[in-house]
């Protein structure tokens, strides 16, 4: 069943995955093989020459038909999405983009017979009654943010896809993903992003989440490798498909502040706890990813340590050298 990726479709490629996803699609296919598209420019000027780009709102179908007809597309990895904390504010847009979105990807891959298609997931698909600790592959999915249901029905529908069409859709549950190139587009989990930024220019960082609010995350080398890795697996060994359970480390803004003060000591952090806390409170506090070990090998190198000295060390260069991105 696995056919061969020659032209790929990034979706959401201005984004804080889609923005590094990029650079690797481009490496391993080569850039001209690699469309990125998104509605909003990219915004690395390396990123923009380097390869093509087509603005596409992914709610208009024959917008996505069009780029996919025009540079002749096989595979598509679809970023674009709203968010949990932007979607709490704006549910009509995350129902929008999250849920028409992904149908009209699901449509054009199978009209066009795309050899794979990647849709992420995300821990935002378990709620309040999901076992928190080691979360379970197999378990009940009754998210309350309109996030989470969107990622729970692009599962079904992705797997649905699978079955019915004979179309490979292939996806990850993220947990939260600290990163120091694009920042994150509205989540709950992006404290763990602006804090490091924080912590490099002043030394001080107001958490919206308390302090004892333990969530799954993970480095972006290790979610970027995930990706390739599940994209390159062979289909017959899978026996899920866009829901894989993932996990790299889990920890609470407390313990994430004591790890940044091992290389900053004066390091302070205060909490005032707004409405992301009731989403992280859904959440699970870590996750069980044997599966995705089993099916594809899926290993993380990456854990809190090693994430903290690694996001210290290029954002302070970065600081150094007067080019702090925020
Ligand atoms: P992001 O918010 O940083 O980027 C999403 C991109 O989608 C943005 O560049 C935005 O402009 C674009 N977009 C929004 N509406 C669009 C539309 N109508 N048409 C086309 N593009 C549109 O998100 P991200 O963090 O890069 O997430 C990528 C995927 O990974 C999403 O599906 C997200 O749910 C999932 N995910 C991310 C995380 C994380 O921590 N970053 C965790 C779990 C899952
Ligand atoms: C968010 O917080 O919304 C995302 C996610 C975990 O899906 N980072």
């Amino acid at each position: 069943m696995t056919k061969t990726i020659t032209r790929i479709l990034l979706t959401g490629a201005s984004g804080q995955i889609g923005s590094e996803l990029l650079k690797v699609l481009r490496r391993k296919h080569g850039p001209a093989n690699v469309v990125a598209s998104d509605i909003q420019p990219l915004a690395d000027p390396e990123l923009c020459d380097g390869g093509p780009f087509e603005f596409c709102d992914v709610t208009k179908r024959e917008r996505i038909e069009d780029v996919v007809r025009t540079h002749g597309i096989d595979t598509i990895y679809h970023m674009a999405a709203i968010l949990s904390a932007t979607g709490e504010k704006n549910p009509q847009l995350a129902w929008n983009v999250n849920i028409n979105g992904t149908y009209n990807i699901l449509e054009t891959a199978r009209e066009h017979g795309m050899a794979r298609v990647f849709i992420p997931s995300s821990i935002a698909a378990f709620g309040p009654e999901t076992p928190r600790a080691n979360t379970p592959q197999e378990t009940i999915l009754r998210p309350k943010t309109m996030y989470g249901l969107t990622k729970v029905a692009g599962e079904l529908l992705a797997d649905y896809y699978v079955r019915r069409f004979g179309v490979d859709v292939r996806g990850c549950r993220f947990p939260g993903i600290i990163s120091h190139e694009t920042l994150p587009g509205g989540g709950t989990t992006d404290y763990a992003v602006a804090i490091f930024y924080e912590a490099v220019k002043n030394r001080r960082y107001t958490c919206f989440l308390r302090e004892d609010s333990r969530l799954p995350m993970m480095y972006m080398p290790d979610c970027l490798k995930s990706v390739t890795d599940l994209m390159a697996a062979d289909f017959d060994r899978l026996r899920h498909h866009a829901d894989f359970n993932l996990a790299a480390m889990s920890f609470t803004p407390a313990e994430l502040a004591a790890a940044i003060r091992v290389h900053i000591p004066d390091f302070a952090i205060a909490y005032a706890p707004d409405f992301r806390q009731a989403i992280a409170d859904s959440w699970p506090t870590s996750i069980d990813d044997s599966a995705a070990r089993e099916e594809w090998g899926w290993k993380p190198a990456y854990d809190l340590p090693a994430t903290v000295k690694d996001m210290l060390d290029v954002l302070s260069r970065r600081q150094a050298e007067g080019k702090l991105n925020t």
